[in-house]
């Protein structure tokens, strides 16, 4: 492990010109939402996360992965962006081109003030029709609380009478095309890769430090513990993404609060 503040990460991202920030599951943990392979606390302790996050999960059992996901839809709703996201945010003001590439469900990147950010699996914020497809408009109101055992049962498409599913990539499905297509060129031309709080595992995501790597760039990561990516990175920064993104920040860029105006 390197100093967080080591000259040469300093040096490489003061001069880098076109950056990728790839986030995972740890950017949001500070925010108080639970890391993907650790969301099955509470009511859902029995049930593995990939046997939910599956088209198959959703036909066996419907009302138990809608209340799941709704009940961390809720979670997402009552969170705030920490020092992690406004940091990444912050980037974007002090170098020519950051292209935030996340893993993540949530909007917190957005609600911390970074702009086109590619969602490469999905949004809990929205859901469509499983059978034709149809975006289905949430309500204004909060989501509505699973049952004493977790289910909810899903709404209905307005159009076609089919169920009304998270709009998440589920293991076994595609990525959406166009997000894919723009990280993978993003990842491509970029002289700064910076991964933050994804353990790697999950492909086709998790090649995108490696394609960044292989066309040039420095790659750094910053994650609380040891991940699958550890070898592939120049720098491995170990410590929590709010505590060490924003010291990163001020340390590159004197003066920077990291807190988005
Ligand atoms: C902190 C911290 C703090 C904590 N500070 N750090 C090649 C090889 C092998 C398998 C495959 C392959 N290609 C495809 C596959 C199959 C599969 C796959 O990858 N399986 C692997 C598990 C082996 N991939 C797919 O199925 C993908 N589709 C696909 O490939 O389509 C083509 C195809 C179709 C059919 C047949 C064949 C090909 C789709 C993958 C979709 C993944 N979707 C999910 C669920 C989304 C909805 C939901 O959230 O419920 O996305 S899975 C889940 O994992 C979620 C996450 O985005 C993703 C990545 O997780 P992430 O973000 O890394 O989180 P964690 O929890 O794993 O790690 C958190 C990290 O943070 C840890 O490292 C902590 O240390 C760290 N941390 N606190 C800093 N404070
Ligand atoms: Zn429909």
């Amino acid at each position: 492990m390197k100093d967080p503040l080591a000259s040469e990460v300093l040096r490489e991202l003061r001069k880098a010109q076109r950056v990728v920030v790839f986030t995972g599951a740890g950017v949001s943990a500070e925010s108080g939402i639970a890391t993907f392979r650790d969301a099955l606390t509470g009511l859902w302790t029995h049930f593995r996360a990939e046997d939910l996050a599956t088209p198959e999960g959703f036909q066996r059992d419907p009302e138990l992965v809608w209340g799941w996901y709704e009940a961390r839809r809720a979670q997402v709703l009552r969170a705030r962006p920490n020092p992690a996201h406004h940091a990444i945010a912050q980037l974007a003001t002090h170098l020519p081109r950051v292209t935030v590439v996340t893993q993540n469900v949530d909007d917190l990147h957005e609600r911390a003030g970074s702009a086109g950010v590619l969602h490469l699996h999905g949004s809990l914020h929205a859901p469509r029709c499983a059978r034709c497809g149809a975006r289905y408009p949430l309500p204004e109101a909060s989501p509505q609380e699973p049952s004493g055992e977790g289910r909810l049962a899903p709404p209905r498409c307005g159009l076609c009478g089919g169920l009304v599913r998270p709009g998440v990539v589920w293991f076994g499905e595609m990525l959406p095309e166009r997000e894919l297509v723009a990280a993978q060129r993003a990842a491509l031309g970029s002289d700064f890769l910076l991964c933050v709080g994804t353990s790697g595992v999950v492909w086709p995501a998790a090649g995108i430090p490696g394609i960044a790597r292989d066309a040039g760039a420095t790659v750094v990561q910053v994650n609380a513990d040891a991940s699958d990516l550890d070898a592939l990175c120049h720098f491995n920064l170990r410590g929590p993404a709010g505590e060490v993104l924003p010291a990163l920040l001020s340390a590159a860029f004197p003066g920077v609060t990291g807190e988005a105006r």
